[in-house]
C-alpha cells in the first residue's frame, strides 16, 4: 500500500486582481502562484498550492525563492518516494531548514493524493465534521471606501467581515460602521502595524466592537501583545507572529494572545497544521483559517481545515469572484447565504484547470 511519487508537476498561474488589495503592509494589483501536482501509479493526481508573494512584505520567502527550492532541494527529495502516510513527507523535508510554504504546496498535493486514494474528501480524511464552512471577507480598501465595501458583502450575504487597520485609521469611523450592522461579526487585522510607541493608540480601537484585534505589533513582540491581551477586552489574534508549533506555545506561555489565525501555508502544510490544532485545542485557544489572497486550490485545502472541530470563529473564505476574474478550479468557490458547502467529491474535491492557463503563464511553467 502507500503511495509512490511518479509524476511532479508545477505551472504558475499569475492573474491580476479585480481590485487592489491594499494594506499597511503592500498593495497587491496582481498574484502570482506556483500549482504543485504530484501523480502515483494510479493516475490519480493531487494539488497544493504555493502562495508566496513577489517580494517578502508577509513573510521572508518570496515565489522566486519557492520556485528555487522547490525545483533544487524538495523535488529531488521527493521523486521516487513510497509514503505509507503523507505526514512522512514533513519527516522527509526535516533537513531543510524553514522555506515553510514551499514544503506546505508539496505537502498539501501529496494529502489531496492520499485522500483520493482512500476514496475520501479531504475534509473527511483529515477528521472534518462540518459540511459548510462560514464564509468571510476582508476589506483591504482606502478608509472612504470602507462603508460601501461592507453593504457589498452584507449584500452578498457575508456574516464575517475582516477590516484592515493601522495607527492613522480612525476608530470612530469605523465604530460607527460596525455599530451599523449588530448582527454581522467584524474583526481587525493590523498586520503588525502598531509598536511600544504608540500602544495607546491601540487601545482606542477597544470598544469599536470588533470580536478581536489581529496581530496588532510585530511579529516576535510577545510581550507587547501580551500587555495588549491584558488591558483590552477585545481578544488578541496572532497570524504572523505563528509559523510554528512553537510560537503557538509561546504564545500560550506569554500569555500573548486568545485566538490563532491558521495559515497552512505559513505553518508548512497540513502536518504542522494539525499539530498547532491539536495544541490549540488543549490550551482552549481559539482558531479560524486566515487566506493569502489566493487561488481555489489552496482555497480548497483551507476549506477542509475549517471543517475540521475547534475551529470556532469564520475565517478568510470568500467567493472566487471576489479576488479573480476566473479561478483555476471547476467549480468555482461560491458563497450562498453567508456559507461555503464542502465538496463531497474525494481530495480537495475540485478539478484543477491548469489546462487553460493564460500563454503567458503557461509560458512561465519551469520544470
Ligand atoms: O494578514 O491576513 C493577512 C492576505 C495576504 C497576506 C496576509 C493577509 C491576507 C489577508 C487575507 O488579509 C485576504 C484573503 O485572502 O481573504
Ligand atoms: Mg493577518
Amino acid at each position: 500500500m502507500g503511495i509512490t511519487i511518479k509524476e511532479i508537476g508545477f505551472k504558475t498561474v499569475r492573474r491580476p486582481l479585480k481590485t487592489p488589495f491594499k494594506s499597511v503592509l503592500q498593495q497587491v494589483d496582481e498574484r502570482e502562484v506556483i500549482v504543485v501536482s504530484v501523480q502515483d501509479e494510479s493516475g490519480d493526481i493531487g494539488y497544493g498550492e504555493c502562495v508566496a508573494f513577489e517580494t517578502p512584505w508577509y513573510t521572508e520567502e518570496t515565489i522566486t525563492s519557492c520556485r528555487f527550492v522547490l525545483e533544487h532541494v524538495l523535488l529531488p527529495l521527493l521523486r521516487g518516494q513510497n509514503f505509507q502516510h503523507p505526514k512522512e513527507v514533513w519527516e522527509l523535508f526535516k533537513a531543510v531548514k524553514g522555506n515553510r510554504m514551499a514544503k506546505a504546496a508539496i505537502e498539501m498535493a501529496v494529502w489531496d493524493l492520499f485522500a483520493k486514494q482512500q476514496q475520501q474528501p479531504l475534509w473527511q480524511f483529515v477528521g472534518g465534521i462540518l459540511k459548510a464552512v462560514p464564509a468571510g471577507i476582508v476589506i483591504a480598501a482606502d478608509p472612504s471606501q470602507i462603508g460601501d465595501r461592507v453593504a457589498q458583502a452584507n449584500n452578498a450575504g457575508y456574516k464575517r467581515i475582516k477590516i484592515k487597520i493601522h495607527p492613522d485609521t480612525d476608530p470612530f469611523v469605523l465604530k460607527s460602521v460596525v455599530t451599523n450592522y449588530p448582527e454581522l461579526l467584524f474583526f481587525a487585522d493590523a498586520n503588525g502595524s502598531f509598536n511600544k510607541a504608540n500602544f495607546e493608540r491601540l487601545k482606542e480601537f477597544d470598544d469599536v466592537g470588533f470580536t478581536l484585534i489581529e496581530q496588532p505589533f510585530g511579529e516576535r513582540e510577545w510581550a507587547l501583545h501580551a500587555r495588549a491581551k491584558a488591558q483590552l477586552n477585545t481578544k488578541i489574534c496572532l497570524d504572523e507572529s505563528i509559523s510554528s508549533v512553537d510560537d503557538v506555545q509561546q504564545m500560550i506561555d506569554m500569555k500573548a494572545g486568545d485566538i490563532v489565525v491558521l495559515k497552512m501555508s505559513r505553518l508548512g502544510g497540513w502536518t504542522e497544521t494539525l499539530k498547532v490544532v491539536e495544541l490549540c485545542r488543549e490550551h482552549s485557544i481559539g482558531m479560524w483559517v486566515g487566506g493569502m489572497i489566493e487561488f481555489g486550490v489552496s482555497k480548497a485545502h483551507n476549506l477542509a481545515l475549517a471543517s475540521l472541530p475547534g475551529i470556532e470563529y469564520p475565517g478568510d473564505f470568500s467567493a472566487s469572484t471576489h479576488f479573480w476574474e476566473k479561478d483555476i478550479i471547476e467549480p468555482e468557490i461560491f458563497v450562498d447565504n453567508g456559507e461555503i458547502q464542502l465538496s463531497q467529491l474525494t481530495g480537495i474535491g475540485y478539478k484543477v484547470d491548469t489546462a487553460h492557463l493564460s500563454p503567458s503563464e503557461e509560458a512561465k511553467e519551469c520544470f
